[in-house]
C-alpha cells in the first residue's frame, strides 16, 4: 500500500470541537502535511493552531477555500454546515471527508451525491471510522469468503453515557443542529453503516421505537459544551430548560434485501457504557461476536466445536486486510488507530488522482444512505408501522 510522502496532498480542519483534533492526530500519524484548523470563532482557530502547532489559524470557511495550499478539507463541523460547506469546497476544486452524518436530510445528501459525481477527479468521503478496526476489516472478509455462511440474521448496539443526566448539554441535542434524528444519527448510523459493510447486505425496511428520555435539558446560559466534556470541570454558573425533540434512544428491527433480520439498540443513557458497539452476525456455518471496547477480539462461534476467540495479529488477519493492522498483537489497535487507517485508505485514493472502484471508506453515496436510513427510521416511529428505506 503507498505511504504518504511529502508530497502529499495538504490538508486544513474545519472544527476544533472533540473530533477534529482526532483528525489531526491521525494525520501527523501518516506524515499528511495539516497547513491549518478553522474553528467557531478567528480567535478559537488562532488559539487551536497554536495548541496544534499549525501554521494558519483560518479566519472564515472562505480563507481556507482560497488557500492554494490546501487540497483536501476534513469537514468536522456541526452538522448543519456540512452540506454549504461540502458544495462549497467541491466547487473550490477541493477534495472533502465529511464527518457523519453528511447532511441533515436526504435532500441535502442527494444533491452533494450530485456535486460528488459532476466533480469525478476529486474524492468524496464520510468519515465512517469503526469499518477501520482490524477486526471488522477481518470479519468483512470472512463473510466474504463465505465462512460465516449465509448471514440469517444479525445484531447489536451502540450505547453511550456522556448524555445520560439532564444536566448534559451539546450542540448535538438541538435538532436544527444536530438533525432530527439524535442518538441514531451520532452513534447509530455508525452502526447501521458497520453493519452493512461487514456483512455486504442492505437494510430494506426498518420498523423503530425511539425515547426522548430528557424531553428538556439544562442548557449553559453562556458559551458552548464539547461534545464528551460534561464531566470535566465545574457545573456552569447558569443555565437555562431548552425543550429536546431528539432521541436519547432507540431500537429497531431491521430486514435486509434477501431475508436476514436483525435488530439493533442505540442509546446516548446507558450509565457505564462509554462508547461500546457490539455486533454480532450469525451464518449457517459459524458466527461472529465483537466489542468495540475490547476491539482486538474477534469471537467466532462454532456448533461442532470449540468456540474461538481471535486476538488481533497482523500475520493471522486476511490478506486483504492485513496492511491495515500495524502493531504486532497484544498491542492494541483502538479508536484513534482506526482514523489513521481509514485515511491512509483515503489518501491512497487521493494521491492516486482517482477514486477506487469499491473503496474501503464510505463515499457520498454511502452517506447518503444513512440519511434515507435516518428518515425511513423517524417515519417508522412516527406510524408505528415497517417503513422501506428510501420510500
Ligand atoms: C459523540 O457521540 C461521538 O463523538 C460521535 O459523534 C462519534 O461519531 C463517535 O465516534 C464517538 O461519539
Amino acid at each position: 500500500m503507498p505511504r504518504p510522502t511529502p508530497a502529499s496532498p495538504t490538508a486544513a480542519i474545519v472544527g476544533t470541537g472533540f473530533i477534529g483534533p482526532v483528525h489531526l492526530e491521525a494525520l501527523r500519524r501518516l506524515a499528511i502535511p495539516v497547513r491549518g484548523i478553522l474553528g467557531s470563532t478567528p480567535e478559537k482557530s488562532t488559539a487551536a493552531a497554536r495548541s496544534h502547532g499549525l501554521a494558519v489559524g483560518y479566519a472564515s470557511f472562505a480563507e481556507i477555500l482560497a488557500d492554494p495550499n490546501v487540497q483536501v478539507l476534513h469537514l468536522t463541523s456541526p452538522n448543519r454546515l456540512h452540506h454549504r460547506q461540502v458544495i462549497d469546497a467541491l466547487a473550490a476544486g477541493k477534495h472533502v471527508i465529511c464527518e457523519k452524518p453528511l447532511g441533515m436530510t436526504s435532500a441535502e445528501t442527494a444533491e452533494l451525491v450530485a456535486a460528488a459525481a459532476a466533480n469525478p477527479h476529486l474524492i468524496c468521503a464520510v468519515n465512517y471510522n469503526i469499518r477501520f478496526y482490524p477486526c471488522m476489516l477481518h470479519a468483512r472478509s470472512l463473510i466474504q469468503r463465505w465462512e460465516l455462511g449465509e448471514v440469517f440474521h444479525l445484531h447489536g448496539s451502540y450505547e453511550q453515557d456522556w448524555l445520560l443526566l439532564p444536566t448534559d448539554f451539546n450542540w448535538r441535542v438541538l435538532a436544527e443542529e444536530g438533525g432530527e434524528l439524535r442518538a441514531v444519527g451520532d452513534v447509530g448510523t455508525h452502526w447501521l453503516d458497520l453493519a452493512q459493510f461487514v456483512t455486504g447486505l442492505e437494510v430494506e425496511e426498518v420498523c423503530a421505537d425511539l425515547r426522548t428520555v430528557h424531553p428538556v435539558r439544562q442548557r449553559p446560559a453562556q458559551g458552548s459544551v464539547e461534545t464528551f466534556s460534561g464531566k470535566k470541570g465545574a457545573p456552569p454558573p447558569a443555565v437555562k430548560p431548552v425543550a429536546i425533540t431528539t432521541d436519547d434512544y432507540a431500537s429497531i428491527l431491521l430486514r435486509f434485501k434477501g431475508g436476514a433480520r436483525g435488530c439493533v439498540t442505540v442509546s446516548q443513557v446507558t450509565a457505564g457504557r462509554k462508547n461500546c458497539v457490539r455486533l454480532e452476525v450469525a451464518g449457517s456455518k459459524q458466527a461472529l461476536a465483537w466489542n468495540s471496547e475490547r476491539p482486538d477480539e474477534l469471537w467466532l462461534g462454532q456448533r461442532g466445536a470449540p468456540n474461538q476467540l481471535m486476538l488481533r495479529d497482523p500475520s493471522m488477519l486476511s490478506a486483504d486486510v492485513a496492511a491495515y493492522s500495524n502493531y504486532p498483537a497484544g498491542h492494541a489497535e483502538g479508536f484513534p488507530d482506526g482514523f489513521k487507517q481509514l485515511y491512509r485508505a483515503i489518501y491512497a485514493d487521493i494521491s492516486a488522482g482517482r477514486r477506487s472502484a469499491e473503496p474501503l471508506y464510505a463515499t457520498f453515496a454511502d452517506g447518503h444512505r444513512e440519511l434515507l436510513l435516518c428518515e425511513a427510521i423517524a417515519r417508522s416511529h412516527r406510524t408505528g408501522a415497517w417503513v422501506k428505506v428510501g420510500s
